[in-house]
This record gives C-alpha cells, sequence and structure tokens, in this order.
C-alpha cells in the first residue's frame, strides 16, 4: 500500500521549491504525492516577481473535497501566502490525526517575500496542530521575535516557539556562517543538536527548506519519529545538495532525482563492470598487467559515500597464462583498496567514478610519461606516521595527495612502493569502461 502524502504549499514554475519539488520529493521516497495549491508565485531560479495567495474558500473547498475522499497519512504545509490561509488550512487540520510537517515560509532564499498579512495565524492556529515546525533562522528570528545570531539565540527562539503547541520545533541553522552547520531539535524538554559540514555548492541553493520538510514528512508518515526521521532527512539532504545541477542562470535546485539516479545505477554498474571485464579477458597479453597483489577494478554508484557503494571484481582478477581473467562476478563492497581510491578520487571530481590497479615496472615510467595520459605520482617516504599506522588508509592519503596537489584527477595514478609494499600503477576514469580504455592503452605503451 502507498504512503499517501499531502503537501499544502505554493507553485514555483521553475520546480526547484514549492509543491513541484515537494511531489519531486514524495515520489522518489515511494510515497503517493497529492498537492493542494495554496498560492501562485510569478517565479524562475533568478528570482519570485510576485505572488497571490488562493482565495481562502478556493483553499479550504480543495482541501475539504480531498479530505472527503482520501486520508493522507501525514501533511506537510509550506508556503501558505496569507494568514487567511493559514487559519483556512488550520480549521481543516484539526480533525486529522496523522504528521503534520509545517514549514513556516516568510521569504524565497531569494529575499523575496512570500507572505502578507499576520504572521500570528502560524502561531495562534497551525503551530498547535504540528508534529514538527521547521522554521530556518530569518523564520525563527521573525516568528519568536527576536534576533537569532547562535545557537544561545537558536534555543531561545525554539522555547518560544515551542510554547505555541508544536510537538518539536526543528531550527535550521544553514544561513548562519561557518563551514559546520548546527541544527537544533527541541521538543520542550532537552534540546538536542546537530551539527554537520556544510556542504560546498558553487551557486546559491535553492528550494532546500521544502525539500527537506517535505522528506520528514514521507518519513514520519511512515512511522519514524523525531530525531530519527531528522537525522534520515539530514542524510538524503546532504545527497540532493551534493548531486545538485544547474536548470536554469539563477540558483541551484536541491535534486531529490539523485535517489532514483542511484537506485538505477545499481545495476547498470555491474553491467558496465561486466562488460569491461568481457574486454580485459579479450587482451592479449594482459596478464602482463597483472601485479603480486592482482587486479581489481571498480566502479561507483553517483555519489557514492562508502564501500558498499562501489562494485568491484569478487575475487579479484588474476594472470591466466598471458590473460587476465575474472576470479569472480561483479559485486557491490568486495574491494577496499580500489574502492578507496575511486571514493577518494570521487572528493575531488564526482565523475570519476573508476579505478583499476595495474603492475609497475619502473621502465614503464618514461613511456606513459611521454604519452598523451595524464600521470602523477606520490611517495610512500612523505607518508606522515599516523597514516602509516592506520591499516588501509595509504592509498586514501597518496590520492588525496595527488588531486590536491593537482587539483584535477588524473588518469594515471602510480607509487614506487616502500618495504613489504609493492609499488603499483592505478588507472582512473569515469567509468569502468573508460578505465579499460586507457588500460589499452598503457598495455600498447609497454608491449
Ligand atoms: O523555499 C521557500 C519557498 C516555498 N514555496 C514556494 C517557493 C519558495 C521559494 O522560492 O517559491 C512556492
Amino acid at each position: 500500500m502507498y504512503t499517501k502524502v499531502l503537501t499544502i504549499a505554493g507553485s514555483d514554475p521553475s520546480g526547484g521549491a514549492g509543491i513541484q519539488q515537494d511531489l519531486r520529493v514524495f515520489s522518489q521516497l515511494g510515497a503517493y504525492g497529492m498537492a493542494v495549491v495554496a498560492a501562485l508565485t510569478v517565479q524562475n531560479t533568478r528570482g519570485v516577481k510576485t505572488f497571490v495567495p488562493t482565495a481562502p474558500q478556493l483553499l479550504r473547498d480543495q482541501i475539504e473535497f480531498l479530505l472527503e475522499d482520501v486520508k493522507p497519512q501525514g501533511v506537510k504545509t509550506g508556503m501558505l501566502g496569507s494568514g487567511d490561509n493559514i487559519k483556512t488550512v488550520a480549521r481543516s487540520l484539526e480533525r486529522l490525526d496523522v504528521p503534520i510537517v509545517v514549514d513556516p515560509v516568510l521569504v524565497a532564499t531569494s529575499g523575496d517575500q512570500l507572505f502578507e498579512g499576520e504572521k500570528s495565524a502560524f502561531y495562534q492556529d497551525l503551530f498547535p496542530l504540528a508534529t514538527v515546525i521547521t522554521p530556518n533562522i530569518h523564520e525563527a528570528s521573525a516568528l519568536a521575535e527576536l534576533e537569532v545570531k547562535d545557537l544561545k539565540g537558536m534555543k531561545k527562539a525554539a522555547k518560544v516557539l515551542k510554547n505555541y503547541g508544536p510537538a518539536w520545533v526543528v531550527v535550521k541553522g544553514g544561513d548562519l556562517d561557518g563551514d559546520e552547520v548546527v541544527d537544533l531539535l527541541y521538543d520542550g524538554m532537552d534540546f538536542c543538536h546537530f551539527t554537520h559540514p556544510r556542504i560546498p555548492l558553487t551557486g546559491e541553493s535553492h528550494g532546500t527548506g521544502c525539500t527537506f520538510a517535505s522528506t520528514l514528512a514521507v518519513l514520519l508518515s511512515r512511522g519514524l519519529g523525531i530525531p530519527g526521521a531528522y537525522e534520515k532527512a539530514l542524510e538524503l539532504m546532504e545527497l540532493y545538495i551534493r548531486g545538485a545541477k544547474k536548470v536554469g542562470r539563477g540558483a541551484i535546485p536541491a535534486n531529490p532525482l539523485v535517489l532514483g539516479e542511484r537506485g538505477e545505477a545499481k545495476g547498470l554498474v555491474l553491467e558496465s563492470l561486466r562488460k569491461a571485464m568481457e574486454e580485459l579477458e579479450a587482451l592479449d597479453y594482459g596478464g602482463l598487467l597483472v601485479p603480486e597483489v592482482q587486479v581489481n577494478l571498480c566502479e561507483a554508484i553517483p555519489l557514492a559515500r562508502n564501500h558498499s557503494e562501489v562494485a568491484g571484481i569478487k575475487g579479484r582478477i588474476v594472470r591466466w597464462g598471458d590473460r587476465m581473467r575474472s576470479a569472480g562476478c561483479p559485486a557491490f563492497g568486495v574491494s577496499r583498496h580500489v574502492a578507496n581510491i575511486v571514493l577518494t578520487a570521487m572528493r575531488f571530481d564526482l565523475s570519476m567514478k573508476a579505478a583499476m590497479n595495474v603492475k609497475f615496472e619502473e621502465g614503464w615510467i618514461p613511456l606513459l610519461e611521454a604519452s598523451p595520459l595524464d600521470v602523477a605520482s606520490f611517495s610512500r617516504k612523505d607518508e606522515p606516521i599516523e597514516v602509516k599506522e592506520r591499516e588501509g588508509s595509504t592509498l586514501e592519503w597518496g590520492v588525496n595527495q595527488v588531486c590536491g596537489r593537482l587539483g584535477r584527477v588524473p588518469d594515471i595514478i602510480y607509487d614506487r612502493g616502500d618495504v613489504g609494499k609493492e609499488p603499483m600503477i592505478r588507472i582512473l576514469g569515469k567509468d569502468a569502461l573508460t578505465v579499460v580504455e586507457k588500460a589499452k592503452m598503457v598495455l600498447d605503451l609497454v608491449l
């Protein structure tokens, strides 16, 4: 059975916020989305030109007629546009006994107003019904009528807002300065704050508030409580923001579609490795490239965060006469070393999702250096002692060094090894087939 979730919010024609984004979040999380439009905005990615709140009577009719027929398992309210609309929505939601997320939208990220009339309707009428309210710093300041500048201010505001009756207050700290973001959760008893790194975006972000609130609504509808739902929503937000893409000339919307892409990629990556493996096994003299520790070839799904999101060849790739041969099938979570290389390279360039290790021969280096391949190296002798002592962290350190120095991910990263450490060449690329193409170039050079 579907989880049915209702959003009551404004329309953003550019799609990054409001009902358009809420419905996208609902679908990506496998929920059945329903939407009541509470306001129309005239908007593109560069800003909001004007808005009109839906006439209260029409807003009421939309909600009432829907609820006569369908009962959602959760509700999110976003931009309601006017004090009258807040009252209208509150009256209709009063008799529902499902989680309600209230995102008290007042102003867009662009600075444009999204509300007219009496904001006191928020705390008098709607907050008492809320499972959670999710103000950002500006909204917390405006609604609690105090200036929030730090965690102390967030706590003060949370206390004021909690008194209006929501079960939880989540004050989002993203609009305060700093490399780290602090969010505050408050249930009237304990303050709980979560600190997380700010995810760097090249431009202005858009729709993050709507995206967070609608994600939270789905998770609460499925029976999660707060803070569990908050933590899961935060993890998803990181993916939406890291996977954000430009759609217009202005702000960059958070991108819930990454969830679908990543899900689909699980099958595609295994297929890509299978094809790449076929190419490798067909290479005459491919066996020349196999080192003592054997070979692995890995490819990650988009935005991979850990080893379970990187696939490799189970049992590695071995030398079989003059050729290479896979010892097992492509699978996720089967490589540590090569997967580490991929995960580290992706911190510099999200598109570099594949890597393979091959044998090192001193005589090959001048040939590689003279080729069109982008070649770089690190020395294990420069490795700090703390890194050496941490099992499995050398490659991360080496790849970090090289990519940090170059400001890009090269085609090849080699090192000359150390006592008890075999020297190695690693080939990097966008996907497994590209890496195999580069491996063919290496083989042609050294044969
Ligand atoms: O992010 C706040 C917001 C909410 N709802 C609508 C919006 C915006 C921001 O632009 O357009 C419809």
